[in-house]
């Protein structure tokens, strides 16, 4: 098993599509094991978007993180950063794929709805910066036969 971080950024709160985000991760069969709302600061943008903060772009991008509170969450499943980074889609909602969720929500490069972490090691280190040990709940999910066979999980 695996858990990774995704946002829902100002574009899919502000936009009034936090359910319906939600709901397809569920609908994959993504257990959410952590989860809140909070206010976006410029210390924390410069720290989760390190890579990023020497680029041109990046006090618009600062700006559109902090137009109003996201949503953090903690999403559990076998191979989970892989899935969720599927079901993310190219940066760029233009370009990405149709049926992801870039590809089916966002027309922007920058405001792009989620975001995802791209790998285990940025996943372990993005969920410690949003959230305290205590605020993931593992917890059995009801369904984890039907989600996956025996030797998958
Ligand atoms: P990712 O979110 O697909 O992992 P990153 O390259 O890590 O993409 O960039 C982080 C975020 O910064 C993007 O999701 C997007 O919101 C923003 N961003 C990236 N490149 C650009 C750009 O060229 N113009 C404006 N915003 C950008
Ligand atoms: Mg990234």
């Amino acid at each position: 098993m695996e858990t990774t971080l995704v946002l829902l950024k100002p574009s899919c709160v502000s936009r009034g599509l936090i359910g319906e985000i939600i709901n397809r991760f569920e609908r994959r069969g993504l257990q959410i094991v952590g989860m809140k709302m909070m206010q976006l600061d410029d210390d924390k943008l410069r720290e989760h978007y390190s890579h990023l903060v020497n680029k041109p772009f990046f006090p618009a991008l600062a700006k559109s993180m902090k137009a109003s509170p996201i949503v953090a969450m903690a999403l559990q499943g076998v191979e989970a950063v892989t899935v969720v980074r599927g079901m993310t889609g190219y940066t760029n909602g233009r370009t990405a794929d149709p049926g992801t969720i870039r590809g089916d929500y966002s027309m922007s490069n920058q405001q792009n709805i989620v975001h995802a972490s791209d790998s285990i090691d940025s996943a372990e280190k993005e969920l410690a910066r949003f959230f305290k040990p205590e605020e993931i709940y593992p917890y059995k999910h009801a369904l984890a036969e039907y989600l996956y066979a025996p030797d998958e999980y």
